[in-house]
């Protein structure tokens, strides 16, 4: 079995301490960091998924492999980001109101930091209003949201609102992402971009960063 087949494994099984010893060996045999993240880590994740979905898994093992996730990238961080020293500006980030997901939160904020972009976490359940307090008190010119529920989504739109009510929706872009959001959606509630993956919201904030 390949070594990135194993992590994935390793993750399904929740065996942490297995993926803390994989993710170095398949950097030892040169396999690039964004390939262990996504055909090793982020494909047993789906795997994952699936089988929560179809109640062959638990909250329980969800939360084992949540943790292997996060042992994983912990471990990839320094291979996956190049450390910028010129802060390009800052971003307030945070997994929106009502969902407490925030794997995908947390590798967008490690993109964004590796593209010299300073982060203001605000962690999970966020309401809109706290985006946007952030913001004005920590002149952010970002407010990135990320929803992995279809019940939570319609925060997103709430924090367009209260940026708008707050006076500041011609000074933020506001970029939201995660696994069930589309470009549609974005557009239908008057966000500012929508990217699929933690790599291309940080390209696109950088973007949006040096351009004001
Ligand atoms: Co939850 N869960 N979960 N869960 N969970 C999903 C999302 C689900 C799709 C599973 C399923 O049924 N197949 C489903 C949602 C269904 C829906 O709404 N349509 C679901 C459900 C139903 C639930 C509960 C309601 C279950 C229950 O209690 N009955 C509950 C809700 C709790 C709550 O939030 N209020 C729940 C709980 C949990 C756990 C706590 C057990 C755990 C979370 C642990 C944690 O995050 N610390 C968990 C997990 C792990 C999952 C799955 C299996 C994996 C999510 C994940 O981390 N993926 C998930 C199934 C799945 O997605 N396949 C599922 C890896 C991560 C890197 O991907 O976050 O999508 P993701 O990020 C991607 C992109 O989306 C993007 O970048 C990343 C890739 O680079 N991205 C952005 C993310 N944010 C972005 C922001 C951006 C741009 C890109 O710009 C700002």
């Amino acid at each position: 079995m390949s070594t990135l087949n194993e992590i994935s494994e390793a993750l399904q099984k929740g065996r942490a301490k297995l993926v803390k010893e994989l993710v170095p060996k398949a950097l030892e045999e040169g396999i690039a960091p964004r390939a262990i993240l996504e055909d090793g880590l982020l494909a047993g994740m789906n795997v994952v998924g699936e089988k929560f979905k179809s109640g062959a898994m638990f909250v329980p093992q969800v939360l084992m492999a949540a943790k292997c996730m996060n042992a994983g990238t912990e471990i990839l961080k320094p291979h996956l980001t190049s450390e910028n020293s010129e802060p390009l500006g800052r971003a307030c980030l945070g997994t929106v109101k009502g969902d407490l997901h925030d794997i995908g939160k947390n590798l967008v904020r490690m993109m964004f930091e590796g593209q010299g972009i300073e982060v203001v976490d605000l962690g999970v359940d966020v309401a809109p209003e706290t985006f946007v307090q952030t913001a004005i008190e920590k002149d952010c010119s970002i407010i990135a949201c990320s929803a992995l529920l279809t019940t939570s989504m319609p925060s997103m739109g709430a924090v367009v609102e209260a940026a708008k009510a707050a006076g500041i929706r011609d000074k933020v872009k506001i970029m939201v992402g995660g696994a069930p959001v589309t470009e549609r959606f974005c557009n239908d509630i008057g966000a500012d971009a929508y990217t699929p993956d933690a790599a291309t919201a940080a390209t696109v904030a950088a973007g949006f960063l040096s351009a004001s």
